[in-house]
């Protein structure tokens, strides 16, 4: 079977709710994978962040396939012998009382808004049915209803309604708005991004969430940082949030937390949140499951061991700066933190960021535009400072054949 096979089984027998590059990929190794007919890539993409650690990463490979064959799931109407050694390392690692662990992303972040809702009405005060959550416009957190509830986005949200009630929309890195949101006594919490991925990897101004942390605080509402994608090393800090020193009151992770080998997401609070959710309140069957437990230890290990966070800071750094020195009509603007980065598109000739990802891919580079007009960059955690100087050079040839 040829590319083009490929593509076409998957287009006949798969929901058509993907629009792909054309690569079909079979293998990967770090920074690398390979197509099926046999060309490598850099991997620009991880995707989307779950392959910090670069893929297959032989350690947790290792504690997936010994734990898989000794005891992979018992469902939470039993104790097991992982979750426990799980929810203490865990825990310890980033310093919060409790863990709740899941699978997805969404999961997560709907446990955290479920968990937000709780303390609302148990510790709070506010009454039944009244506590609302100030998100912000240009979110992205996931795909079910509630989630797209608090969307801005029409391709997430359009002929899915009717939404979940509850949210207050207010434009992100805007303080004023927050201020002002706050005012509302029956607003329970703050859900952001420190920043927002599918919004173009939008930076926001420097203290933005400092002052967003210390209004809540003032308003005894909860902060709640979704770092899903910017969290465990992605932008050069083990957190986003560690760049402005600001610990959530709610952390939500997913992604790396597993190094891409299966999904794995955790909601981290103390005891004075996280207590407030009982016995047969909240779960999942899988949530906790003993492979997982095995598996985000060993993915939390290997960020620590091999300094990714210091990896993806410094050549963050590099990269940027080379991808800045690259003369072309094509680049308007390059923004990001760590290794996660964009380019915003100027597009040229007809051609868009769309026709540059399959230009850098024929030449052994992959990425996913966003928006039409942006390219993310996000390469594995673990690529070299020589490996990252290779891949700006392909780069820079795949943006000459525009000139
Ligand atoms: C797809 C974007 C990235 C997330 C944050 C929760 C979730 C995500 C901050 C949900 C998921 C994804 C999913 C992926 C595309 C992607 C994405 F472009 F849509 F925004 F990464 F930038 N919070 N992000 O970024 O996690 O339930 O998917 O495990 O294919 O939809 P999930």
């Amino acid at each position: 079977m040829k590319t083009q096979d490929y593509i076409n089984r998957e287009d006949k027998y798969g929901a058509h709710n993907y629009h792909p590059l054309p690569v079909v990929l079979e293998r990967g190794e770090g920074p690398f994978v390979w197509d099926v007919e046999g060309k490598r890539y850099f991997d620009f993409l991880s995707a989307y962040s779950a392959v910090n650690q670069g893929h297959c990463h032989p350690k947790i490979i290792k504690a997936l396939t010994d734990q898989a064959q000794r005891l992979t799931l018992t469902s939470r109407a039993f104790y097991s012998a992982v979750l426990g050694e799980y929810e203490e390392y865990i825990t310890k690692y980033f310093k919060y009382d409790k863990v709740l662990p899941m699978n997805s992303g969404a999961e997560a972040d709907e446990t955290a808004l479920k968990l937000c809702r709780k303390w609302a009405y148990k510790k709070k005060g506010i009454a039944k049915d009244k506590a609302k959550i100030i998100c912000c416009a240009g979110n992205f957190h996931g795909r079910t209803i509630t989630i797209i509830s608090m969307s801005t986005d029409p391709d997430s949200t359009t002929d899915f309604g009717p939404f979940t009630p509850g949210f207050i929309i207010i434009p992100y890195n805007n303080i004023e708005a927050l201020e002002n949101a706050l005012k509302d006594p029956d607003v329970a919490g703050f859900l952001v991004e420190p920043i927002q991925g599918e919004a173009g990897v939008f930076v926001p101004d420097e203290g933005y969430l400092k002052k967003a942390y210390d209004l809540c605080r003032k308003h005894n509402v909860l902060f709640i940082a979704d770092e899903v994608q910017t969290g465990l090393a992605r932008t050069g800090r083990l957190l986003a949030c560690d760049h402005e020193g600001v610990r959530p009151d709610i952390l939500i992770l997913g992604k790396a937390l597993s190094g891409g080998v299966m999904p794995i997401s955790a909601v981290l609070a103390d005891d004075e949140i996280m207590l407030t959710i009982k016995p047969g309140e909240h779960g999942s069957t899988f949530g906790g499951n003993a492979l997982a437990g095995k598996v985000a230890i060993a993915a939390l290990e290997v960020l620590r061991n091999e300094n990714l966070a210091e990896n993806a800071e410094r050549l963050g750094k590099i990269f940027r700066e080379e991808l800045k020195g690259i003369k072309s009509d094509m680049i308007e603007l390059v923004r990001g933190k760590g290794l996660l980065n964009a380019v915003v598109i100027r597009p040229r000739g007809g051609k868009t960021a769309w026709d540059v990802c399959l230009a850098m891919k024929d030449k052994g580079l992959i990425a996913k535009p966003t928006h039409e007009h942006i390219i993310r960059f996000a390469p594995p955690l673990v690529i070299t400072e020589a490996q990252i100087r290779e891949a700006i050079s392909l780069i820079k040839e795949a943006f000459k054949q525009f000139e």
